[in-house]
């Protein structure tokens, strides 16, 4: 696979769509010049099995955090509204889309950044982004089907690469 088509996984948490930033999210991905290939929209409902996806799913994507004492209340959070997930795609694009989430706790996250910017408190960081290349197709696969990505050229390939 080349490195152009790199991927990574970004997830807008319950807070960021119920405090209006998809559209932002979305809007900065797309202006740095990513592509973005898969997306949708779905609520991890813990305990209810006709949801479309279930709590074996936020256990597996934070499988690494599960012995942390704020894992009851992360999974709490994940699943306390919709998300909306996608797979951006790009050079670089694992890397440089942590650089634009900006630091785990918004404390930290230098503004300009999304956390920097439109949040305050770790526990509603608005945004998951995945830590390496390893992670991204690992969290792609436990999110998406195959059939749910898509492979196309953007007609501003060669306006954003040479
Ligand atoms: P990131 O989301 O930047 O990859 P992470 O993987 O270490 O950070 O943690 C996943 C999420 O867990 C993070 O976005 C918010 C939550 N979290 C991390 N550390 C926390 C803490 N000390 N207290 C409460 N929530 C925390
Ligand atoms: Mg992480």
């Amino acid at each position: 696979m080349s490195d152009l088509e790199e991927r990574t996984f970004i997830a807008i948490k319950p807070d960021g769509v119920q405090r209006g930033l998809i559209g932002e999210v979305i809007k900065r991905f797309e202006q740095k010049g990513f592509k973005l290939v898969g997306m949708k929209m779905l609520q991890v409902r813990i305990c209810n099995q006709l949801s479309p996806a279930s709590q074996e799913l936020l256990h597996n994507h934070y499988a690494d955090l599960s012995t942390k004492g704020f894992f009851p209340s992360l999974i709490a959070y994940m699943s306390s509204g919709p998300v909306v997930a996608m797979v951006w795609e790009g050079k670089g694009v694992v890397k440089t889309g942590r650089v634009m989430l900006g630091a785990t706790n918004p404390a930290d996250s230098a503004p300009g950044t999304i956390r920097g910017d439109y949040c305050i408190h770790v526990g509603k960081n608005v945004i998951h982004g995945s830590d390496s290349v390893e992670s991204a197709e690992q969290e792609i696969s436990l999110w998406f089907q195959p059939s749910e990505l898509v492979s196309y050229k953007s007609c501003a390939f060669n306006w954003l690469y040479e």
